[in-house]
C-alpha cells in the first residue's frame, strides 16, 4: 500500500456541505422525481427484498455489480448533475455512476459491509451525501474490535477514502426512534 493511502484520514465528515435549502430541494426533487425499485437479493438460497428502495445513475457503458445485484447504465438525473461537478471540483475526483439509497423510516436499513467490488478498485474515493431524516451509521475495523457512530445529517458529505473500504466495515441500523425518510447519495468512480 502506498504511504499516501495509509495517511489518510478513512472518513471524513463535513455536516453543512450542502446549504439547508439545497438539500431541502434536492430531497424533494430525489423523493418525488426518482424511480425507486426495491430490489430483491439472493441470501442463503432465499429471495430477500433488501430493507430499503435503491435508484442508480451512470455515464454510458457503466454497470455495477453488488451482492448479486446487476446495475445497468442509467443516465443521470438532472439534479445530481450540477452536485457531480461539484464534487469532482471539490476532491479532485472524475465520478462516473451515483448509487441512492432511500430509507423511508427507521425499520429501513443498510447491513454491515464494505464497498470492496474489484470495479471500484483497491482504495475508492466515495462521496456520500445525506439528506432528509438524520441516521446513525457504524463502522468498526474489519479485523474486529469497537464500533463508533456517526450521525449522518441532512446536507452532510461523508468522504470515504484510503483504508475505508479495505480496513473498515460500515451499516445504517435500524432505529426504534421514530424517523422520517433519508436518502443518501454515494457518487462513485467505475472502472469500466
Ligand atoms: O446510507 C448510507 O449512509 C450508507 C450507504 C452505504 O453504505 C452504501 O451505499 O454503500
Amino acid at each position: 500500500m502506498h504511504r499516501a493511502v495509509a495517511d489518510l484520514e478513512p472518513f471524513v465528515y463535513r455536516a453543512h456541505y450542502l446549504t439547508s435549502a439545497q438539500a431541502d430541494q434536492l430531497f424533494t426533487r430525489l423523493r418525488t422525481e426518482v424511480t425507486w425499485r426495491q430490489q430483491s437479493l439472493r441470501l442463503f438460497g432465499r429471495r430477500v427484498k433488501q430493507p430499503r428502495l435503491t435508484a442508480w445513475f451512470s455515464d454510458p457503458g457503466i454497470t455495477y455489480q453488488y451482492s448479486g445485484l446487476r446495475l445497468a447504465a442509467n443516465a443521470w438525473h438532472a439534479a445530481l448533475k450540477p452536485l457531480r461537478r461539484r464534487l469532482e471540483a471539490d476532491l479532485g475526483v472524475a465520478f462516473n455512476s451515483v448509487l441512492l439509497n432511500a430509507y423511508r423510516d427507521g425499520a429501513d436499513a443498510m447491513g454491515w459491509h464494505a464497498d470492496d467490488e474489484p470495479e471500484l478498485g483497491p482504495h475508492p474515493v466515495i462521496a456520500s451525501i445525506s439528506l432528509g431524516a438524520t441516521r446513525r451509521m457504524l463502522i468498526r475495523p474489519a479485523a474486529g474490535g469497537r464500533s463508533q457512530r456517526m450521525q449522518l445529517a441532512h446536507g452532510s458529505l461523508l468522504l470515504m477514502q484510503g483504508t475505508s473500504q479495505a480496513q473498515w466495515r460500515h451499516c445504517v441500523p435500524r432505529t426504534r426512534q421514530q424517523v422520517g425518510p433519508r436518502i443518501n447519495l454515494t457518487f462513485r468512480h467505475i472502472r469500466a
